[in-house]
C-alpha cells in the first residue's frame, strides 16, 4: 500500500496518460481558454469483479489505508454492477467510484474466461503499491476478448485493460473562467473532442445537485495471445457540483448519470 495520497495519484496519473493522450490536450485547451493553472479532478473511477480476491472492498482498501471513507453505495441492474464511492477529509483529494462485475449473473462461458484470468493474478499482487494501476495480469486471445463484449462491454473492457484508471474527472468548479459545464462541452466540441452522447451530453443537473460530461475513450493498442486489436482505453470526465438546501455542495454520484458513463467506453 502507498503512504501517500499525492504518491498513489501520481501513479494512476502516468499510467493513464499513457494509454489516454487527450487528457494532456485537455489540460493544455482548459490552461489556453480558461486561464486554469492546476485542474483540480473531482474523481477517478476503477473497474473490477466481485471475485473475492480482487473485489472492490480490495481496491477500496488502498484508499482506506490512505484516510479515505466509504460513503455512497450503487446499483447498476441492466450493466450487472454495484459500487461505492469513497471520499477523503481533505476535500481538495479525488474522491473514487469503484465499481464490480457481478460475475455470476453471466453465462458460464464468459464466467469462465474471468475467472481463468483473475486466476493468473498472483495474491501478493493485489496488495501491492501498485496494484491499481498494474493494468493486466493475464494472458488472453482475442477471442475470449470477443465472447466478452457479446455480453458486457465493462467485462471486455477489464480483460483489455485491467486495473488502472478508467478516467479522471475535472472539476468545473475550480475552473477560472468557465463555470458552466455547457460551456466547456462547447470548447471540446470545438477543439475536436468527441463527447459520450448516451442520455444526452449533460447527465443530471442542478436537480440533483451533479451534472456530468465525458469523452469518448481514446484508443490503444491491446496485445492478445493471436493478434494486435485498437481498442477503447480511457477517457476524461468534466463535473459541476451544485449546492445542496444546506449550502453544502453535493459530494455523491447519480446512478441514472454513472449508468450512461459507463458507455465512454464503448466502441463509437
Ligand atoms: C464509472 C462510471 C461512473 C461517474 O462519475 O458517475 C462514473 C466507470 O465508467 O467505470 O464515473
Ligand atoms: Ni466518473
Amino acid at each position: 500500500m502507498h503512504t501517500t495520497v499525492s504518491d498513489l495519484f501520481a501513479g494512476l496519473w502516468q499510467d493513464y496518460i499513457s494509454i489516454t493522450p487527450s487528457a494532456h490536450k485537455i489540460h493544455a485547451l482548459l490552461a489556453e481558454k480558461t486561464a486554469t493553472r492546476n485542474i483540480v479532478n473531482d474523481h477517478i473511477a476503477l473497474r473490477t469483479f466481485d471475485i473475492e480476491k480482487v473485489n472492490l472492498h480490495k481496491l477500496a482498501a488502498h484508499f482506506l489505508a490512505l484516510g479515505y471513507e466509504q460513503k455512497g453505495d450503487y446499483d447498476f441492474v441492466a450493466k450487472k454492477l454495484t459500487a461505492v464511492h469513497l471520499e477523503h477529509p481533505d476535500t481538495t483529494v479525488p474522491k473514487v467510484f469503484i465499481s464490480e462485475l457481478r460475475v455470476s449473473q453471466l453465462s458460464e462461458q464468459a464466467q469462465s474466461i474471468i475467472h481463468r484470468i483473475v486466476e493468473q493474478i498472483k495474491p501478493s499482487a493485489v496488495n501491492a503499491d501498485n496494484f491499481l494501476y498494474s493494468g493486466t495480469h493475464w494472458q488472453a486471445s482475442s477471442d475470449e476478448y470477443k465472447a466478452l463484449l457479446a455480453e458486457s462491454e465493462y467485462a471486455a473492457w477489464m480483460l483489455a485493460w485491467g486495473y488502472r484508471a478508467n478516467h479522471f474527472t475535472v472539476s468545473i468548479n475550480h475552473l477560472s473562467d468557465i463555470h458552466e459545464l455547457e460551456d466547456v462541452n462547447t470548447m471540446l466540441k470545438h477543439a475536436g473532442f468527441k463527447l459520450n452522447a448516451s442520455g444526452g451530453e449533460i447527465k443530471g443537473g442542478a436537480d440533483v445537485c451533479l451534472a456530468q460530461s465525458s469523452t469518448m475513450a481514446d484508443h490503444a493498442q491491446v496485445a492478445f495471445t493471436d493478434t494486435t486489436m485498437t481498442l477503447p482505453s480511457c477517457f476524461y470526465e468534466f463535473a459541476q457540483r451544485y449546492a445542496m438546501q444546506s449550502g453544502e455542495l453535493y459530494q455523491g454520484f447519480v446512478a441514472a448519470s454513472a449508468d450512461k458513463i459507463f458507455e465512454s467506453t464503448n466502441a463509437s
